[in-house]
């Protein structure tokens, strides 16, 4: 078939939407109408040449939601008409990740993800010319229609938005999951989220449902200030009106230093500042931020024998197929909110203008829509 995509022809080039062939599902692969997909600074970092395993031509996006429109041989867990949001961490239930309940990062498809590719080796999608187009992080959400392992998607009930639901695909469960999976906030905890975009605003929300006393948020763009307050935000550090180092700044404002911090930026020196902010003898900080190729962490090692540790996080820690349907619950609940952090919609004819919106800071979720 064909379809409309925004195509990503070389590194640093603005998105060039056209048409192009996609070859139907194959074995335990599924073919989904994608109807709506956010815009995620990860998008931008591999649109812009900085990620390491960035490979062109692509149809980028990684955050959406559509419906199942044709299953390969062996689904059994899909059929047309479900619900579904594209998973770039899988769940296949049954490889070693899966079965160790301390990570969530199923390995069953990562290395043919990771070249662009389905878990046979090749691509579905090609140009009108019959070039070959790559996938991205098993998504490749820029596409109206897409082909995606089954165990790349999770089923979502039908009366949820597609519109809003996307944004669980990456947003909204890396932001809630890296505190409520990966540091386990307690209540009454004092933490720092730095970076109060698509990500951050997440962590804040996630940190209020933790029960957290105490929420600093600290970004350099004063305009975030008023919906990070709306999401449970308690104090507002802007960098640049910090007189002198920020570290001990943070750390008289949070009595100590923070229980928890979380680097949602994906500036490395922001995330010793985060490392370093956290409380000595207890504090953890949390690498959400996915940094250019060649950017290294450091720290003195001192900063880590004295108690405070480093963690990462992908996908907020949440393992796709059995999260990713509760948190939908939790939205249509009314237990978490997304609408106000969707701040632009567009076609995808528009969709540079959301990166554009991304680069001036002033959308949260810029969604396209199809
Ligand atoms: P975003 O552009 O919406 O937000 C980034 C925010 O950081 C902005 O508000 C910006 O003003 C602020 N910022 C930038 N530099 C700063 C600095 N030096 N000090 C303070 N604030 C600063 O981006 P996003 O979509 O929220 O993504 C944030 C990061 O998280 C990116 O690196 C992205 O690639 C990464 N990410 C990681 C995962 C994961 O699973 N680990 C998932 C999604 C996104
Ligand atoms: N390709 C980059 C790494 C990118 C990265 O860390 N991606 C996160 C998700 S970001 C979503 O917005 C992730 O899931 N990482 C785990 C994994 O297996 O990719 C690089 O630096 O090479
Ligand atoms: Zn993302």
């Amino acid at each position: 078939m064909r379809t409309r995509a925004a195509l990503a022809v070389k590194a640093g080039q603005p998105l060039v939407v056209a048409e192009v062939n996609l070859e139907g599902p194959k074995a335990f692969e599924v073919l989904v109408e994608i109807k709506a997909t956010g815009l995620c600074h990860t998008d931008e970092f591999t649109r812009s040449g900085a990620d390491p395993e960035g490979i062109f031509p692509a149809i980028l996006g990684h955050e959406g939601a559509g419906v199942v429109v044709e299953v390969g041989p062996g689904v059994t867990s899909l059929k047309p008409g479900d619900h579904v949001i594209p998973l770039y961490t899988p769940e296949c239930r049954s490889c070693e990740y899966c079965l160790n309940p301390k990570t969530n990062l199923c390995q069953a498809i990562r290395s043919t993800q990771g070249q662009g590719l389905m878990p046979d080796g090749t691509s579905r999608f090609t140009t009108l010319d019959g070039d070959p187009i790559y996938h991205y992080m098993g998504c490749s959400t820029f596409s109206n229609y897409t082909v995606l392992p089954e165990i790349a998607l999770a089923k979502i009930r039908p009366d949820a938005p597609f519109d809003k639901v996307c944004y669980i695909g990456c947003g909204v469960t890396t932001g809630i999951g890296a505190v409520i999976n990966t540091a386990k906030v307690e209540i009454g905890s004092r933490a720092i989220v730095f970076g109060l975009g698509g990500i951050g605003l997440n962590v804040i929300q996630g940190l209020r449902l933790a029960g957290a006393d105490q929420i600093v948020g600290v970004d350099l763009n004063p305009a975030k200030k008023e919906m990070a307050e709306r999401f449970g935000m308690t104090d507002f550090v802007n960098p640049s009106e910090v007189e002198g180092d920020l570290v001990p700044y943070l750390v008289n404002l949070t009595k100590g230093g923070a229980d928890y911090t979380f680097d949602a930026t994906g500036n490395v020196n922001v995330m010793r500042t985060a490392l370093e902010s956290a409380h000595k003898g207890w504090g953890e900080s949390i690498i959400i931020g996915v940094a250019p190729a060649g950017a290294e962490i450091s720290t003195r090692p001192f900063q880590l024998v004295t108690g405070r540790s480093w963690r990462g996080t992908a996908f907020g820690g949440a393992r796709g197929r059995t999260d990713v349907p509760r948190i939908v619950d939790w939205y249509m609940d009314g237990k978490i909110e997304i609408d106000p952090m969707i701040t632009h919609t567009m076609p995808l004819e528009d969709i540079n203008k959301g990166f554009d919106l991304m680069h001036a800071g002033e959308s949260i979720r810029a969604v396209v829509e199809y």
